[in-house]
């Protein structure tokens, strides 16, 4: 299984040596962490104590085996169909069969586009300049495209195997174990990092609003689940510094002048096979290297907050225009998890489905249905970005 399409080889050219003995150190920090293992709940129905302080411990945790090969399988369909639908170049809108392009009528921002192994936030003022240090960025191969897509945002109204991985219960109770059951929505995306081509995410923390608050605590900007349909590596996989969720606003620059390179030390790759899901405090120091491996890399991404860390909250203004979070707002954008839920009920009848409570106490009910397709249109245009 992968994304299709050979690509030539590629490597870091001068930095290849050191990048190797990095990716290979990390893989064995890593492995001694122990925030890794199967979603396990106690009798009673939380998540296993042993689950909760491996992630508070680490910033982050990977769960094993969670989306199984049915599943897998609808997913890389849902791939192949959009990476075939994308515009024929950055703007264009048809695909290279002339069709209508994926995302051309939309409002909402959905696609990102980067030179082949390009680093396209890193020493930008992009997202409130939050990726201070530009990756370095290997030279890809002659026949490599101009640009490619590396990230769709609003990626649940692309793929409805994606709705169905938000709607999973297993993850929405780890959801609720570590932001309450009133958790809320963040974003959703799609991260493709193509063998050859895929792009950097240059180091940074996510978060936005709450690093002076006087609420400021090591959850407060809550965390993203990452979903991976072929597994990652230390080559094309997210890399965490364990424990940063906890220091506040990092000095990312200083660290990678002390580094020497953006090869930062205490850094460790997330390492999956298909169908594990990483979820990753986002105050975590985090990014991701330019592939030049052989290996695809997809992630279904998706967020979710303390509500009492969005509800009256300014958002941030980086994937959408900043506003005032109230309680109309986070239960319009919460609909995605109704949907989620019941698309996956209707493709998985024999799974118990999540129970989420501000529906349940609301009466709110969702149906997976034609209109709610077309309905969720632009739905990211009310992500809560904080
Ligand atoms: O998947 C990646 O490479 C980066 C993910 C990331 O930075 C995020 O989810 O905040």
């Amino acid at each position: 299984m992968d994304g299709s399409r050979q690509t030539s080889a590629v490597d870091y050219g001068p930095e290849e040596a050191a990048m190797q003995a990095y990716l290979r150190d990390g893989e064995r920090r890593a492995a001694a962490l122990g925030n890794r293992g199967p979603i396990r709940f106690t009798p009673s129905g939380e998540l296993h104590p042993d689950i909760v302080e491996a992630y508070w411990r680490c910033g982050f945790y990977i769960f094993e085996g969670v989306l199984k090969a049915d599943e897998l399988a609808d997913i890389e369909r849902d791939l192949h169909d959009i990476l075939d639908r994308l515009p024929a170049e950055r703007g264009a809108p048809l695909d290279a069969k002339g069709r209508p392009a994926l995302g051309a009528d939309s409002t909402a921002p959905n696609l990102l586009w980067s030179k082949p192994l390009g680093d396209p936030f890193g020493g930008t003022k992009f997202a409130n300049g939050r990726h201070p240090v530009k990756m370095f960025e290997p030279t890809a191969a002659a026949d490599a495209p101009k640009e490619v897509v590396y990230l769709i945002l609003g990626s649940l109204q692309f793929s409805e195997a994606a709705l169905r991985v938000y709607g999973h219960p297993e993850l929405l109770a780890v959801a609720a174990a570590i932001n309450g059951p009133d958790f809320t929505p963040f974003n959703e995306a799609l991260f493709i990092k193509e063998p050859g081509r895929g792009a950097s995410v240059a180091w940074h923390q996510d978060g936005t609003t709450h690093w002076d608050s006087p609420e400021w605590d090591q959850g407060v900007h809550g965390f993203n689940f990452m979903a991976q349909l072929y597994g990652c590596t230390a080559a094309n996989g997210v890399w965490v510094v364990p424990g940063s969720h906890k220091l506040g606003k990092i000095d990312i620059a200083s660290l990678v002048a002390e580094a020497g390179s953006e090869r930062l030390p205490d850094a460790v790759p997330t390492i999956a096979k298909p169908g594990d899901v990483a979820i990753t405090n986002r105050q975590a120091l985090h990014g991701s290297f330019a592939n030049t491996g052989r290996d695809w890399r997809v992630t279904v991404n998706f967020g979710f907050h303390r509500r009492q860390s969005v509800l009256g909250v300014q958002g941030g203004g980086v994937h959408n225009a900043a506003a005032v979070y109230d309680a109309d707002r986070i239960r319009e954008r919460a609909r995605l998890i109704g949907y989620g839920i019941d698309a996956r009920r209707q493709r998985f009848p024999a799974e118990t489905s999540y129970v989420y409570k501000p529906h349940a106490e609301a009466g709110l009910s969702y149906r997976w249905s034609d209109e709610a397709r077309a309905e969720i249109k632009d739905y990211n245009l009310l992500d809560l970005s904080i």
